[in-house]
């Protein structure tokens, strides 16, 4: 069992660079809470954003991703109420109070905390968060557990909307905060992923559990290898020493992604296109049993259905299956994909009825409700291609990082090109077939690219946000000079504030702890 670290040192979360900045920053935060609340903050909770360096829309598909952490974070200061209210009180702010408003959670002394998603509040988050580990604790104290009052101060660097996951740090640091305020003395790092995934779902997106994994679980200097099946587990990747030191620089787009809209871009889509093309496939190839219930966000998933079919067509069973025959058998389902879902164009309600023999009703009352969408036709051909496409490229990198290390400069040129290459064809897939990417995220690819850059590819959801690049370390000017002069200067004023935060070199960061005030 691995648990979130208690700390009681800066040195032990951030790089030595970032030290005298972040003395600076956790001071103030520590100081406006006393301001707010008149009394010193016993406990700061953290949790970080994360980059995806590959394996994009494939976790709630079940497949395994490699993210890393990244430095900016969220950081949630707290004290417990000395005396218990009723109704219990939350009091909750955020060091930048102009932006986000100051908020009090009321709820009576039964739990029961109410979640207003159309309302589009930051404290949303917060409230997911109370709610997960809320559930935790009536699971493990007995229901008639509530949660203590307390006072709450929130400071965050993790840009919103930028494809950093800030809300999955938000809604980690925030569970991490109510457990740890309520008296548990340990908290298992799997535990809190797996209720940060479950409660993230409750403010609207229908995700997988990178984000919330990448936060918790990441270990300084590493990525980290991600896997869903069984059950959750996360093991650290380390780079291999290459002639010219690898280098992951993060350029925003400045493209908001409006992930949560119901249109034919939005997340929730995705996730009711690969579940429906799980399901069809497992018609088409009358699994036994039906396609098993699985922890996909709507119950199935493709790599279950990969599962299901290998079982019942050659008796494979899935978890003593070999790394070769693992990526044999998702090449083969590639083609059977590219066989058995032609229709380039997609599928309508009716198509996907008849193929599952299932009403629309009942497809729209299990699939499309708890997260509507508003779509004519669903590309089950492409998604599922991008799927099982992109499961290879997430198997193939961590073969070359787990590989020795590169012996002569050839070898050590020839692992980051490769290592690129993956990265440029995830890029392509996102794009082409995932449909996911924008024109700004293609640009800055291609800028990237041109000036030096290995790998260049969009991270998170895309339709805006982030992307992440491979780039040698004496290219990192070149590739900040190209986007500068050919994208940034073209878009915003020399002066845009937001200038200071367009890229990051970025260093693999720690992941959730618990630091102690004292
Ligand atoms: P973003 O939007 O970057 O936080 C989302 C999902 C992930 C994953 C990626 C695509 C949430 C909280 N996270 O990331 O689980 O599916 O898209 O790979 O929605
Ligand atoms: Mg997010």
């Amino acid at each position: 069992m691995a648990e979130v670290p208690i700390v009681k040192f800066l040195e032990d979360i951030y790089p030595e660079d970032a030290l005298s900045q972040q003395n600076v920053r956790w001071d103030n935060l520590l100081r406006i809470f006393k301001e707010r609340y008149g009394r010193p903050a016993e406990f700061v909770s953290r949790s970080p954003g994360r980059v995806n360096i590959i394996g994009e829309h494939i976790d709630y598909s079940l497949y395994e991703v490699i993210p890393m952490a990244v430095t900016a974070d969220v950081l949630i200061a707290f004290s417990p109420s000395s005396s218990p209210s009723s109704p219990i009180k939350i009091r909750l702010s955020n060091t930048d109070s102009k932006k986000f408003t100051s908020g009090e959670i009321e709820m009576p002394k039964s739990g029961g905390v109410e979640i207003d998603v159309s309302s589009h509040e930051w404290t949303n988050y917060f409230k997911a968060g109370l709610k997960g580990a809320t559930g935790l604790l009536k699971r493990k104290r007995g229901q008639n557990f509530a949660s203590c009052g307390m006072d709450v101060l929130v400071d965050g660097t993790v840009p919103s909307g930028g494809g950093l996951s800030s809300s999955a740090a938000f809604v980690c640091a925030s569970a991490l905060a109510i457990l740890k305020a309520n008296g548990e003395q340990v908290v298992d790092k799997k535990e809190l992923v797996e209720l940060a995934v479950v409660s993230e779902r409750a403010v609207g997106v229908n995700s997988g559990g990178m984000d919330q994994a990448a936060s918790v679980f990441s270990l300084r200097g590493s990525a980290l290898f991600v896997s869903f099946v069984p059950e959750l587990s996360a093991r650290a990747l380390t780079f291999p020493k290459t002639k010219t030191p690898l280098t992951f620089v993060i350029a925003q787009s400045f493209v908001t992604s409006e992930k949560k809209i119901t249109g034919p871009v939005c997340y929730n889509l995705r996730v009711v296109e690969c579940t429906l093309a799980a399901l069809v496939l497992s018609k088409i190839f009358s699994l036994r049993d039906g396609l098993a219930a699985d922890h996909g966000p709507l119950g199935v998933s493709l790599r279950g259905f990969q599962n299901a079919y290998y079982e019942q067509e050659d008796g494979v069973d899935p978890s003593s299956l070999s790394t070769e025959d693992f990526q044999k058998q998702l090449e083969k389902l590639v083609h059977m994909v590219d066989d058995y879902l032609p229709q380039e164009e997609g599928y309508d309600r009716e198509q996907i009825s008849e193929l599952l023999g299932m009403p629309i009703e009942e497809i729209e009352e299990k699939y499309m409700t708890k997260f509507p969408v508003r779509a004519e036709l669903f590309k089950l051909r492409q998604r599922a291609l991008h799927v099982y496409t992109e499961a290879i490229r997430v198997l193939k990198f961590t073969k070359l990082l787990d590989s020795s290390e590169p012996k002569s400069d050839e070898e050590s040129e020839k692992l980051l090109q490769d290592l690129g290459a993956l990265m440029n064809s995830t890029q392509d897939s996102c794009r082409d077939v995932y449909e996911c990417s924008c024109p700004e995220l293609d640009e800055l690819c291609q800028l990237a690219r041109g000036a030096g850059a290995y790998g260049s590819r969009l991270t998170g959801a895309g339709w805006g946000g982030c992307s992440v690049h491979l780039v040698p370390q004496d290219k990192v000017e070149a590739v900040k000079k190209a986007w500068n002069e050919n994208y940034y200067s073209k878009r915003m004023g020399k002066n845009d504030p937001r200038l200071s935060e367009a890229v990051v070199v970025s260093k693999p960061g720690s992941g959730s702890c618990l630091f102690l005030v004292e």
